[in-house]
């Protein structure tokens, strides 16, 4: 079975990758020729997840899965949630983790989770599998891995960052690796 990978997001693709070795080979989008942004506009993770691969889907007929996070903060009330990726006003990922760290400075509970929405959808039926792993927010930017908001997010039971870690160490614990070990164990059971 061929799949696509439908994100222009690369540290996701590497994630991806690195969890799933040699053993299975993903499409990029620009392999099944799809150059443009994909859209990305309701109020949701699930349904952010969602239309990137209908879109994929129904552009290109080729089976795919989309992956939608978003790190929501307690004392936020689940703020940057679906506005993640552009929440200090553009993608940058400094000026992102600069708002968080401002807005959550009054407060006590540090308290975040990230959280994956993957979407499958394969001979035009659309599966949903989530993914949540929770911790700290560090009040200062410790490692040079990841991405995104990874500097900040010490998860529950550990002691380093997700930057701190390797791609290896971040693919067995994080929100992405377990939403994404669901879509496998379905992927096992729905060829059988
Ligand atoms: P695609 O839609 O093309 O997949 P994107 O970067 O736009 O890529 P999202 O809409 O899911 O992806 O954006 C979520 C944002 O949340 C992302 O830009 C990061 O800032 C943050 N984020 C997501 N996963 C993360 C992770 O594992 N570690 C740190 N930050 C993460």
């Amino acid at each position: 079975m061929k799949l696509c990978f439908a994100t222009n997001n690369l540290h996701k693709l590497q994630e991806i990758k690195a969890i799933l070795g040699d053993s299975f080979t993903l499409n990029t989008l620009k392999e099944i020729g799809c150059e443009e942004e994909l859209p990305e506009t309701t109020d949701t993770i699930e349904g952010n997840s969602r239309q990137k691969a209908e879109y994929v889907w129904e552009h290109f007929g080729t089976d795919c899965f989309a992956d939608d996070s978003g790190l929501e903060v307690t004392a936020l009330n689940g703020a940057p949630g679906v506005h993640s990726a552009y929440y200090g006003g553009s993608r940058d990922f400094q000026q992102n983790i600069a708002r968080v760290l401002e807005e959550l400075a009054p407060h006590t509970d540090r308290s975040a989770r990230f959280k994956t929405v993957i979407t499958l959808v394969i001979q035009g039926e659309s599966y949903q599998f989530e993914g949540i792993v929770t911790g700290q927010l560090l009040k200062e930017q410790r490692g040079t891995q990841g991405f995104g908001y990874d500097p900040i997010f010490r998860p529950d039971g550990h002691e380093r960052t997700f930057a701190e870690m390797t791609i290896e160490e971040k693919g067995k614990l994080s929100h992405r690796a377990k939403a994404f070990a669901t879509l496998v164990d379905f992927l096992r059971s729905y060829k059988s």
